[in-house]
């Protein structure tokens, strides 16, 4: 082989660190540059923060823009393809009103919507679930908080944002901010590049040539820690509890929750070594639309702070900003109040760019597709024994 062919070489050092920055695949969605954050099939995200989520689709999909036409087609074929399988969110009957985290819901739901696998067509069903997921969400929302029956019936053609505002029964106003919001939180969420844990995960699964269903279910799983999706939610409850936007004591708080040795939620990444675009994006918009509200007033102080506070210590990579420092706000701000919701938004988003993924693993090869993952452990403190 020659040295050209040759792109990381596996040290020691690099076992048991999650395979981090180990190069193991290509990508053709999106790439994630440590200082100027993820870009979709090569545009910056922050260029793309306010096209629509269903043209963003359409990009992680098709690796472009689409024009006019080819937008309208997109949406109608989703229009066309949004019926729920009959029965599929029956579980969440069994479930019951307020029991079991919102994510262990989603990740049920979409279990459930595999009764729809068209056989042999990844693509449609990848279609069939974007199409399905705003529907499974509202009802997701409305039977989980004990709500029962879906205020306004499926509107797809509102778009998928809109649509789920809608089925909630939000109106007015505040339908208008919440659907702004979501919008946006669904286009900068939808992919992060291949490595991150969820996407992983769920290809993964794929390559094993598990169900689209299946497989974005264990994405959905994998994204609910609170190391990883997760810390949307723990990030609006640490922001609750700093409870003040004065520098000094915001300070102070950070600074004990280090010494009790927990994560200071919203800061920190894996491979991105600046603020996170899509958390620079997300304090425009706060700026928009709540500079007044004392949450976002807090963000915007631990933002000043935190990345000073955590720099004291040469081992945290990245002491900057995450997508999750914001999000948690603009969505409470947006009326969605309780946080344990937020990552079933992140987790709707990725089934968008995970699904782009699994597609073009399985398209790879000559249609062959990817073969099953199967990296090497490299065996420690057992060596070979008899009976
Ligand atoms: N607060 C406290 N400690 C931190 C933080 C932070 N925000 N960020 C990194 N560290 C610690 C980390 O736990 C590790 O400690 P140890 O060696 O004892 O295991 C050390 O600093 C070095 O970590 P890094 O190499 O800088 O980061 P790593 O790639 O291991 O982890 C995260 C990345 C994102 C898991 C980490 O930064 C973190 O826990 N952040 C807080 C949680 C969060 O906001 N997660 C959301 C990430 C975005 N997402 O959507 O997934
Ligand atoms: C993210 O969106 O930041 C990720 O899913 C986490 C990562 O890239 O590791």
């Amino acid at each position: 082989m020659s040295d050209e062919n040759v792109l990381f070489e596996v040290k020691d050092s690099h076992l048991d660190t999650g395979m981090r920055g180990i190069p193991v695949g290509t990508c053709r969605t999106s790439f994630v540059d440590p200082i100027d954050g993820v870009h979709y099939a090569g545009y910056p995200i922050a260029d793309l923060a306010d096209i629509d989520p269903e043209d963003a689709a359409f990009l992680l999909f098709n690796k472009r823009i689409p024009n006019e036409k080819e937008s309208q087609e997109f949406r109608q074929d989703l229009i066309s393809r949004s019926n729920l399988p009959s029965g599929s969110t029956d579980l969440f009957t069994a479930i019951g009103t307020g029991t079991g985290h919102p994510m262990d819901w989603l990740s049920i739901g979409i279990m459930s919507l595999g009764r729809g696998e068209v056989e042999n067509d990844i693509f449609s069903d990848a279609m069939n679930l974007i199409a399905w997921m705003p529907e499974l969400m509202a009802r997701l929302f409305m039977m989980r908080g004990g709500r029962g029956e879906l205020v306004n019936p499926s509107n797809p053609s509102l778009g998928m944002a809109g649509n789920f505002v809608s089925m909630l029964g939000v109106e007015g106003d505040d339908a208008v901010r919440a659907e702004r919001i979501l919008r946006s939180f669904l286009v900068l969420h939808m992919d992060h590049g291949g490595g991150n844990l969820s996407t992983f995960a769920g290809k993964s699964v794929a390559s094993g040539r598990a169900s689209l269903f299946a497989s974005i279910a264990s994405a959905m799983n994998a994204l609910s820690g609170p190391l990883h999706g997760r810390a949307n939610q723990s990030c609006l409850e640490f922001v609750q509890k700093v409870g003040t936007s004065d520098p000094n004591e915001v300070e102070s708080f950070v600074r004990s929750e280090l010494a009790a040795k927990r994560p200071i939620f919203g800061f920190g990444h894996a491979v991105l070594r600046a603020e996170d675009p899509r958390a620079t994006v997300q304090m425009k918009i706060g700026e928009e639309v709540c500079p007044d509200d004392p949450l976002f007033a807090t963000v915007r102080t631990l933002r000043e702070v935190a990345p000073r506070v955590l720099g004291e210590n040469p081992k945290i990579s990245n002491p900057n900003a995450n997508v999750d420092l914001v999000s948690g706000t603009l969505l409470h701000n947006a009326g969605f109040r309780k946080p344990d919701y937020y990552t079933t938004f992140f987790g709707w988003a990725r089934v968008i760019g995970i699904s782009a993924q699994i597609v073009d693993e399985r398209n790879s090869r000559g249609g062959k597709g990817v073969p099953i993952y199967r990296p090497k452990y490299l065996a420690r403190d057992q060596p070979v024994r008899r009976l």
